[in-house]
């Protein structure tokens, strides 16, 4: 059964009175998390399996496991499961699309002719849900991407394909930011790599900046594109050697102003990113999360309310970063239904920003500025149990989405309706009696 409208209303007063008791604004807290966006990977939904139809292996190192129920396999269908998933998800959001995902009415076009035109449909889409785009140059899925190199390539030839694919999504992107009026994050995220120990791990590098450099030769108004490049320790398949390694995008970044991005799956399974946040925007202007969760290595597993996530929305709360990160997520998984996973990965993601908005930091500032680290560790560890859940609640309730798992039922239904027609199935794969039925709409 969905919670009653005047026992969630009641909850959040006394939360309020609670918060206020250790000097946090609750009110001023929500109206800042209904301006922090959360960029939606379109790649959820189809297992990155994009429109191109061109029977290309995924390949780049990625891996989708799990054979759930109707994937998306059309632009539309994808839009109708994404518009369902926003449904469920407090807050208005931007959409990341790959370039694979573009509309060429049953034409192949070679990626590095791809034009703002076969993204038409998607801008206009956007529009119409308010939504900023995001935007990713597809580096994989594709036979000049076989052998695992592209713009670090030894032949110039694929090289030049596959700078020419960078410079036609940096106008794609600079059309959508443009379009939509809030400058588009084109991402560059490259497969590049050798399963075992090269000879020569300079010459690739080189190339890859000069590759780069070629991509990035025009310049272009920082209102309509931010171009971010995404590093890696290691990959399937590139077990030994990433070309696009951390710290050589940091560089990268550093010296041409880019934004870089840090992938949450990307370092050794010992490392965070919440703690390279502040380190790396001392000397970068702008950074780009990718939020995925690492299960033993980058497995991109459904973004769940771990540590980490708590620790990346903290740090972006407490260092004041929330004006410099753009933060999108990356996971893809197809053993639960992909529209779950989207809304439970979206709204974890919502919680941990509103964890973070909720600390008493003003009082953890002085007990720390103090050295008072018995004070600071009482607090921190109190505050886990303040009653978050009220305010979550509310905040769903007040912009008009379900409250609690009530979500689930909806797309069961939806799965039901929609989902199961998909691939001639008509069973459905989620149990029942996961969540109580009617909508808490
Ligand atoms: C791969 C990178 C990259 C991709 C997407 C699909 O390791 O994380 O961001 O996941 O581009
Ligand atoms: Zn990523």
């Amino acid at each position: 059964m969905a919670p009653s409208s005047t026992s969630i209303e009641t909850a959040f007063q006394l939360a309020k009175e609670r918060y206020s008791a250790v000097g946090v604004d609750v009110e001023n807290a929500l109206q800042k998390m209904a301006t922090i966006p959360i960029s939606l990977h379109c790649w959820q939904g189809d297992d990155v399996g994009g429109f191109e139809n061109s029977g290309s292996e995924i390949g780049g190192g990625l891996a989708v496991t799990g054979r759930y129920l109707g994937k998306a396999r059309t632009a539309e269908e994808l839009r109708g499961d994404l518009q369902f998933a926003l449904s469920l998800i407090p807050g208005t959001h931007r959409l990341n699309l790959h370039a694979s995902y573009a509309e060429t009415n049953g034409r192949r076009i070679a990626r590095n002719e791809l034009t703002p035109a076969h993204f038409q449909s998607w801008i206009q889409w956007a529009r119409d849900q308010k939504m900023g785009l995001d935007f990713n140059p597809t580096y994989f899925a594709h036979e000049k991407a076989a052998d695992g190199f592209t713009l670090a390539h030894a032949d110039r030839g694929i090289r030049q394909f596959w700078i020419e694919h960078g410079i036609a999504c940096r106008q794609i992107a600079a059309a959508m930011g443009k379009a939509l009026g809030t400058p588009c994050v084109n991402n560059i995220w490259i497969p590049d790599g050798m399963k075992d120990s090269p000879i020569d791990r300079k010459t690739p590098r080189t190339i890859l900046a000069e590759s780069l450099d070629l991509i990035f030769a025009e310049a272009l108004p920082a209102t309509e594109i931010l171009d971010a490049v995404e590093c890696k320790l290691f990959g399937l398949g590139s077990e030994s050697y990433v070309v696009g390694s951390h710290e050589f995008y940091l560089g990268y970044a550093i010296t041409r102003r880019k934004v870089l991005c840090l992938d949450a799956g990307h370092f050794h399974p010992t490392e965070t990113i919440s703690d390279k946040i502040s380190s790396v925007l001392a000397y970068v202007p702008r950074v780009l999360l990718h939020v995925s969760r690492g299960v033993r290595w980058d497995s991109d597993h459904v973004v769940t309310l771990t540590d980490e996530l708590q620790s990346i929305a903290q740090e972006l709360v407490r260092g004041e970063f929330l004006d410099r990160v753009s933060v999108g997520l990356d996971f893809f998984d197809a053993s639960i239904n992909r529209i779950a996973a989207w809304v439970i990965g979206t709204r974890c993601m919502l919680k941990a920003l509103l964890l973070a908005l909720l600390e008493p930091i003003t009082m953890l500032r002085q007990f720390e500025r103090e050295s008072d680290f018995t004070a600071r560790l009482s607090m921190l560890e109190e505050t886990k149990t303040l009653p978050f859940g009220a305010v979550w609640d509310w905040y769903c309730m007040a912009s008009g989405v379900p409250v609690g798992p009530v979500w689930v039922e909806q797309v069961r239904q939806y799965e039901r309706k929609v989902l199961s027609l998909r691939d001639g199935s008509s069973a459905s794969s989620l149990p029942t009696n996961v969540a109580g039925s009617g909508a808490a709409r």
